[in-house]
């Protein structure tokens, strides 16, 4: 009953969304369709198997699992609890020690810490989207244990505002947002990403480039980073990332490149045309050479900025979170639409593109968050939300 009332008003934002993207409204109603349908997958198999599941100790069920929504579906006091809850873990005290990554000061700067440490052997790998989910989940849980938080992680749609992400709900700067665009800075270059031999790919400069300065987070410190920070005339900013490096969270959101990657149909596309895993996981991040950065990189370099250019310092940035769960949303349910050959298919090894060369990633690979939390877990345990440790669906 509350999924059904839920979903009724989620239609009711879905709708008012299609009105105001016209080109795009065809392919994202398809995309709710497929949300919806994997949510109706999901509640099935958790109906079959309800009876034995309790002899087997399975404890999730389709009445208590935890909803993860849209931004744009929240209240305002769901948006501001959320908002409260990140700014707690922002000043709670750090578990990493200093001997590890002495500039890590916060709770909320041990997930960054864990992800700069960690990110050769999680993108481009065949741990990429378990280990975000379990990143993801393990933040959702210190929301709720370590801030109270009583609500579930939402997500970012990137679709719902692809031709103008800066004024959606999650950046249009009011109290009840992830907080706004950066200052505007005038006449930057595009944002030049190159990997290996392949030929760069320009990003289109967004509309903002300074500090935040409206919203939750307009007084934040990102203590972190940076690794490798492309800046807007062709360099990279480097180091180690875990020196104390308090500065603004800057942003530079851009409509071109959201648009550009992670539009509608992009989303639709890449849950429809990708058979196998290893496509579909590629294709998410951009196969390299091909031009694209996938809607992986597409909500990354939407937001823009400092830390969220950083691939390795990117958690940094608030909004992260919202995006990773939109992330962890079209694998579920491109995994929904045949469960039962998607459900433990893995594709690729333990280094970035297989560089150096590594064996290839297997259900009994263990993933460990180190100071973040969650504890060691293996491969297995990830691969389904109402199995293992977790119990959520999307709508
Ligand atoms: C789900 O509900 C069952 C009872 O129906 C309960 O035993 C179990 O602990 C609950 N699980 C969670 C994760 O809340
Ligand atoms: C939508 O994204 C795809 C790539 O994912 C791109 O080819 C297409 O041009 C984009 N559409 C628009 C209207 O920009
Ligand atoms: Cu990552």
């Amino acid at each position: 009953m509350l999924i059904r009332c839920l979903t009724y008003a989620l239609l009711l934002v879905r709708a008012t969304a299609a009105l105001t993207t016209d080109k795009n409204s065809e392919s994202l109603t398809e995309l709710e369709n497929l949300i919806e349908q994997a949510g109706s997958t999901q509640e099935n198999i958790l109906d079959d198997r309800a009876t034995g599941a309790k002899k087997r100790g399975e404890a999730c069920t389709r009445d208590n699992l935890t909803v993860r929504r849209p931004w744009g579906s929240l209240s305002k006091n769901e948006r501001k609890a959320y908002t409260d809850a990140v700014l707690c873990l922002q000043s709670l005290p750090a578990k990493t020690p200093a001997s590890v990554a002495p500039g890590a000061k916060s709770r909320y700067d041990d997930f960054v810490a864990t992800h700069i440490l960690q990110t050769p052997y999680i993108h481009y790998t065949g741990t990429f989207l378990a280990w975000h989910r379990w990143f993801l989940y393990n933040y959702e849980q210190a929301l709720k244990n370590e801030c109270g938080y009583k609500g579930s992680q939402p997500y970012w749609n990137w679709a719902l505002y692809a031709n103008n992400p800066a004024a959606s709900p999650i950046f249009d700067g009011s109290a009840y947002s992830m907080s706004g665009n950066g200052e505007y800075i005038a006449k930057k270059g595009p944002i030049i990403l190159t990997l290996g031999d392949f030929a760069p790919v320009y990003l289109p400069a967004g509309t903002g480039g300074g500090c935040v300065t409206s919203g939750p987070f307009k007084r934040m410190k990102v203590n972190l980073g940076p690794v490798s920070l492309p800046l807007n005339n062709g360099s990279v900013l480097t180091g180690t990332g875990l020196e104390y490096n308090p500065r603004c969270l800057t942003r530079d959101i851009s409509a071109g490149v959201n648009s550009a990657y992670a539009n509608a149909t992009s989303v639709v596309n890449l849950i429809l045309n990708n058979k196998n895993v290893g496509d579909f996981q590629m294709v998410m991040q951009g196969v390299p050479g091909s031009g694209s950065i996938g809607v992986h990189g597409g909500g990354h370099y939407t937001i823009g900025g400092n830390p969220a250019d950083d691939v390795f310092v990117s958690p940094g940035e608030p909004v992260f979170y919202l995006h990773h769960g939109m992330i962890d949303l079209v694998w579920w349910t491109w995994q929904a639409l045949d469960y039962k050959n998607r459900r433990d298919a893995v594709s690729g090894t333990g280094t970035f593109l297989n560089s150096p060369p590594s064996p290839d990633t297997t259900l009994d690979d263990i993933i460990d968050l180190g100071y973040a939390g969650g504890g060691p877990i293996t491969m297995r345990e990830l691969m389904s939300v109402h199995d293992g440790p977790f119990c959520y669906m999307y709508i």
